[in-house]
């Protein structure tokens, strides 16, 4: 299989260490994030060709965050370097006690004020297998939803399937005038794959859809297949708190004639759930490029969601051998 061209913000995100706060923090932790990117470092490392498509800026920057992707076996020949600022991101780190806390400091990147015609999203998406996007670049403004669109009619242009991550950025839709039902409502219209998950659903079709109870999730996926004609597979995850470093969660995938829905499993000891969503797209993306049914996109789905629970950073980068030993060969996670 060709590989999934993911296109997106690469971000440099810095990270305090366990129990301090921004405000009391003398170092920070420097890793590279961004949804999309993530996703494609997790697909590498399960055996897949991942090419990222994105633009930072022309600086020590951006060069850190394109080599660290190279570093991890990503294709970046399709990266643009030009003008802007990188997008960073602060995580406070929570702990038991006290949530995780995200403060961006992104606004006006090389990526999010860059135009649709700097990317060659045809020579990228040759030979490719996916496209993968997010809502996440959509949310940046109305310049990522020109982004976006161009994308995706580039991936349709050349007969590129498209994955959709809703991901959900409360604080991004809110700092512009945005409608982000109508801008992913349009964007999903040409979408075969679709992660999301009860409050995505929720903001879609205008209906409360709790992550609770087998009968919501059903019908949130009915209703998604009702309003996406091209959608083919849609996955999501249900996460109960327990505390904040012990949560049972459970995967669910759709297609139109086969479904599955994991046996939930109990996660402790949170380390890290920042990139968790990725890394649960990453494995059910895995899924889908081998041919898989509704069980095997779940079941390595909620192994990669929940090994990166165990994971400093965004990243998922463990063996192909250690993700499927954590499925099991049969019947559900293995605890
Ligand atoms: O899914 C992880 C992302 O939330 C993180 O990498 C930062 O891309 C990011 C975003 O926009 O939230």
């Amino acid at each position: 299989t060709g590989p999934v061209v993911c296109f997106g913000e690469v971000m440099l995100r810095f990270a305090t260490p366990a129990g301090r706060v921004i405000a009391d923090a003398q170092s920070l932790d420097l890793t590279i994030g961004g949804a999309e990117a993530n996703v494609g470092v997790a697909l590498v490392a399960m055996g897949h060709g991942a090419r990222f498509v994105s633009k930072v800026p022309a600086n020590a920057l951006g060069d850190k965050a394109r080599a660290a992707l190279a570093g991890a076996g990503v294709d970046v020949a399709h990266f643009v370097r030009g003008e802007g600022r990188m997008g960073l991101y602060f995580l406070e780190v929570g702990g038991s006690l006290r949530p995780s806390a995200i403060t961006y400091d992104r606004a006006g990147s090389a990526f999010a004020t860059a135009a649709p015609e700097e990317f060659d999203f045809a020579a990228a998406l040759q030979g490719a297998s996916l496209f993968h996007i997010s809502g996440i670049t959509a949310a940046l403004g109305p310049g990522g939803v020109d982004l976006a669109r161009a994308g995706i009619r580039a991936a349709r242009a050349a007969g590129v399937p498209v994955s959709f991550d809703c991901n959900f950025r409360e604080k991004l839709w809110g700092a512009w005038d945005s409608n982000p039902r109508e801008i992913l409502l349009e964007l999903l219209a040409d979408a075969t794959i679709m992660f999301g998950n009860h409050r995505d659903m929720t903001l879609l079709l205008q209906k409360p859809f709790s992550g609770d109870g087998a009968e919501r999730r059903r019908e949130a996926v009915e209703a998604a297949f009702a309003t996406f004609p091209n959608l083919q597979v849609m996955a999501s995850t249900a996460r109960h708190p327990i505390t904040q470093t012990h949560h049972r969660l459970s995967a669910r995938v759709d297609l139109r004639e086969d479904r599955h829905q994991t046996a939930e499993i109990e996660i402790t000891d949170i380390i890290d759930r920042v990139g968790s969503g990725d890394a649960f797209a990453a494995g059910v993306l895995t899924g889908w490029l081998e041919g898989g049914d509704a069980q095997k996109m779940a079941r390595l789905g909620l192994a990669m969601n929940a090994l990166k629970h165990s994971l400093h950073g965004d990243w998922l980068r463990l063996s192909r051998e250690e993700v499927d030993g954590f499925t099991g060969s049969s019947g559900d996670v293995r605890r």
